[in-house]
């Protein structure tokens, strides 16, 4: 049997070390179970992940991604993976549970409730929760790692603490990113960077920029900026309000693959668009909706920036 863990790899098939509890979530990749590690008591997330591929065993790819994720879940605002097991389906194919700390709610359902009970999410939590993310983000970014779907569902959290732990890291590279999950639901078109959608090839850091940027207007808003539903009304969402681009604002843009001629609009008021933003929050944001990926902050830029001063970061 090939190596997939480190020294955390006893056992590396015995799936009876955990008791499947109710399923909470569907990654891109696969299904995830609150799961109760019988030996200790303790609840986990149990990711059970097909193996694209029907070659036996576990390809390398996905074992270097594995130890990616491994690495870069030593930082407090990425979820920790703990473990990885490799077992067999009925089919006598190969595939892997990672295990994963346990959150015990994400910011899609955290946003929803403020939705239907019609308050805001208070400033100062909204500022905390995108502190944690830039930080997390500056810490994958720093090791050249792209997460590229970046979006409420993959930010867990604990309500208690209002810590903020991103997932759906890693594998993402192993597998190339999907057009549709494997359960053929439809991928969320939002938080995706207006390069990517217009066909670049080489894209950055940048793109989950981009994801975060759209991720604070929702948290102050409680709505999507951009809820387009096809990779043109995504498209256009975002030209209505920040103009439709050219090669002044954005260098190159008419020669990217998917470029064509657009509706012309001229931009709108972000302060407008995002009410209950301060200045500086509004400031911060227009840097994350950049067009030209070159001039998007990064997210160790954003974590410096004025709209976090007077949060303790320390503690953070
Ligand atoms: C919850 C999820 C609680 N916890 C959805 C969820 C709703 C409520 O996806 C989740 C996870 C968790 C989760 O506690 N640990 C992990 C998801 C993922 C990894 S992944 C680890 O990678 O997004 O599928």
């Amino acid at each position: 049997m090939e190596m997939i863990g480190g020294e955390a790899n006893k056992g590396a098939t015995a799936m009876e070390a955990f008791e499947k509890l109710e399923k909470v979530g569907e990654g891109t990749y696969g299904k995830v179970y609150r799961a109760r590690e019988k030996a200790t008591g303790k609840i986990v997330a149990l990711k059970k992940t097909r193996l694209h591929e029907d070659e036996e065993g576990v390809p390398p790819t996905t074992l270097r991604e594995v130890s990616i994720l491994r690495m870069l879940s030593r930082d407090p605002h990425i979820v920790k993976l703990m473990d990885v097991k490799q077992g067999q389906n009925k089919e006598g194919k190969t595939v892997l549970y990672l295990v994963f700390e346990y959150m015990d709610t994400d910011l899609k359902k955290f946003i929803r409730t403020f939705r239907q009970s019609g308050e805001h999410i208070p400033s100062p939590i909204v500022k905390s929760l995108m502190f944690q993310l830039c930080k997390g983000v500056a810490f994958f970014h720093g090791h050249g790692i792209l997460h590229r779907d970046l979006k409420p569902h993959n930010l867990l959290m604990d309500r208690e603490t209002m810590m903020l732990k991103i997932a759906d890291l890693g594998l993402a590279r192993a597998f190339t990113v999907p057009l549709k999950k494997y359960t053929h639901e439809i991928l969320t078109l939002w938080y995706r960077a207006p390069e990517v959608l217009l066909g670049a090839t080489h894209y950055s850091t940048a793109v989950d920029i981009w994801s975060v940027g759209c991720i604070f207007a929702e948290l102050v808003t409680k709505q999507a900026i951009f809820p387009g539903d096809s990779e043109l009304q995504q498209l256009l969402h975002i030209f209505r309000l920040l103009g439709t681009p050219n090669e002044d604002v954005w260098p190159g843009v008419s020669k990217l693959k998917d470029w064509h001629e657009y509706p012309q609009w001229s931009p709108q008021s972000l302060a407008k668009a995002v009410p209950n933003l301060d200045e500086m929050g509004l400031d911060l944001l227009l840097q994350m909706l950049q067009y030209d990926p070159a001039k998007r902050i990064s997210a160790k830029a954003a974590m410096e920036h004025r709209y976090f001063d007077g949060l303790n970061k320390d503690s953070l």
